[in-house]
């Protein structure tokens, strides 16, 4: 049984509107309902949960703030955060699902793609009819995707792509695939491949200790035939993909919370429960500096995201604001999940409990949509001017 109050130590339920709480109240019901019961089985066989799909779509998860006239929710920034953090509070790897349909595929073709693109593909995205893949990273360019070498030449009535892409989430079924690519100047531009054309195939990448219930793959293009029609038009260059991040990492920074608030509550109930030295170990103060820490870090970074929601909303939130919330909310997670899965002493390596699976799972979110690194030399750059990747 999902026992989980979600921690409002700031009343910030205070900040949210009633849509805003309407639609956390779904996501956090179907939560429990439908997500609950089934991800530790999920992770433990490293088994996507396809039956979860037509209820990821019902909860507005797939295009949140995506306009309605596109099948989307036509939802603010605060919703679309609210929504992944109660997704990632069940599991990460579910949230990543919603994370890459929502903002690195069918972002994208709302944002570059012409009228009929928008038309035949959001809908189906929307509908969880098609599934959607994002592929940026290669084998040899993961946090410099600028040097990408995979590349499209103009055939004169269509494109002819070559290359690779790894660590690909959703690929091995993902019906269509949002793909960055080099023209013959060097000019990254977007494109649509879709499952079944020639030269395409997806194989699964296996034993992975992190993301188990979340599909991972390579994306591998031998000269596919790219009609001219399922190029983005309206932006190239690589500010296209990184674009799609930004509204992606902004859902990790809420998401990093639900998995953070999963790991505090399952302590706070365990430590007031066990008991040792015939007393509760939560009337001792170690476990007391564990939990109280939790819920510090916790508040503060709710207080940073409903920040940066209400910047996302008036359209004023920096690149390098996202970046720091997402380094600052997914560091404080896996610190939860650490300390928390100490709380519970052997019964935290158990499947019995969620924390360790969190755990395992923000190691990869601590890694995608940017490095903790990465994110840290983009605070960097934004404050002194000077960069430090190169
Ligand atoms: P740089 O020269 O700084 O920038 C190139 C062009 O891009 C523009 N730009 C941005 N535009 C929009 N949003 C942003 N966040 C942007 N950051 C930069 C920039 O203005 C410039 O435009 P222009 O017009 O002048 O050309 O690029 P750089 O090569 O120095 O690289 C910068 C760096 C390192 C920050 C960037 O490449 C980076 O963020 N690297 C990390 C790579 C990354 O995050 N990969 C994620 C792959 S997808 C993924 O992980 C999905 S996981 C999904 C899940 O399961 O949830
Ligand atoms: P590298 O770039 O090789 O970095 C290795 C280490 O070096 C890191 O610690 C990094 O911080 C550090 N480093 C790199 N450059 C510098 C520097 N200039 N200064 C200091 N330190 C540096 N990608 C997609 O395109 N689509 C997806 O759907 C997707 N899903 C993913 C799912 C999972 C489960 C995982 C694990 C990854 C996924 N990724 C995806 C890839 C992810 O975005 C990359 O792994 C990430 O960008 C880092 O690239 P890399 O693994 O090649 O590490």
């Amino acid at each position: 049984q999902d026992l989980f109050q979600a921690p409002d130590y700031y009343q910030l339920d205070e900040l949210l509107s009633e849509e805003h709480i309407l639609v956390r109240d779904a996501a956090r019901e179907w939560v429990k309902r439908e997500v609950s019961p089934i991800i530790e089985d999920a992770a433990q066989q490293a088994k996507f949960p396809t039956s979860i799909i037509s209820g990821l779509a019902e909860i507005g998860a797939f295009g949140p703030y995506i306009p309605e006239e596109y099948g989307g929710a036509g939802l603010d920034q605060i919703s679309y955060g609210l929504i992944m953090q109660e997704i990632e509070r069940g599991d990460s790897g579910v949230r990543s699902t919603a994370s890459v349909q929502s903002s690195l595929v069918m972002y994208p073709i709302w944002k570059y793609g012409n009228e009929e693109q928008k038309q035949k593909y959001l809908p189906k995205l929307a509908s969880g009819e098609y599934l959607g893949c994002f592929g940026l990273t290669e084998p040899d360019h993961g946090s410099n995707p600028g040097g990408m070498v995979t590349n499209i030449k103009d055939m004169g009535d269509h494109y002819l792509l070559n290359g690779a892409k790894m660590w690909i989430s959703n690929a091995p079924f993902a019906d269509i695939a949002v793909v960055w690519a080099k023209n013959e100047e060097g000019r990254i531009k977007g494109l649509i491949v879709e499952r079944g054309m020639e030269g395409f195939t997806t194989p699964e990448t296996h034993n992975k200790w992190s993301l188990r219930a979340s599909a991972t793959g390579e994306l591998i293009f031998d000269n596919v035939k790219i009609p001219k029609e399922n190029i983005l038009p309206n932006k190239d260059g690589l500010g296209a993909p990184l674009g799609c991040l930004d509204s992606a990492r902004y859902g990790i920074a809420w998401g990093a919370i639900g998995a953070a608030m999963d790991c505090y509550d399952t302590a706070l109930r365990y430590a007031k429960e066990r008991i040792q030295f015939d007393k509760p170990i939560a009337a001792t103060q170690l476990q007391q500096k564990k939990l109280a820490e939790m819920i510090t870090e916790i508040t503060k970074a709710q207080l940073l995201t409903w920040r940066l929601g209400t910047l996302r909303n008036d359209g004023k939130a920096t690149s390098a604001q996202i970046s720091m919330a997402k380094r600052n909310n997914v560091e404080m997670a896996l610190t939860i999940a650490r300390e928390a899965r100490q709380v519970l002493g052997a019964m935290g390596i158990t499947g019995e409990y969620s924390i360790m699976r969190h755990m395992m799972n923000l190691e990869s979110v601590i890694t995608y949509e940017g490095t903790h690194d990465i994110h840290l030399l983009i605070t960097g750059l934004d404050i002194t001017g000077l960069p430090a990747f190169k």
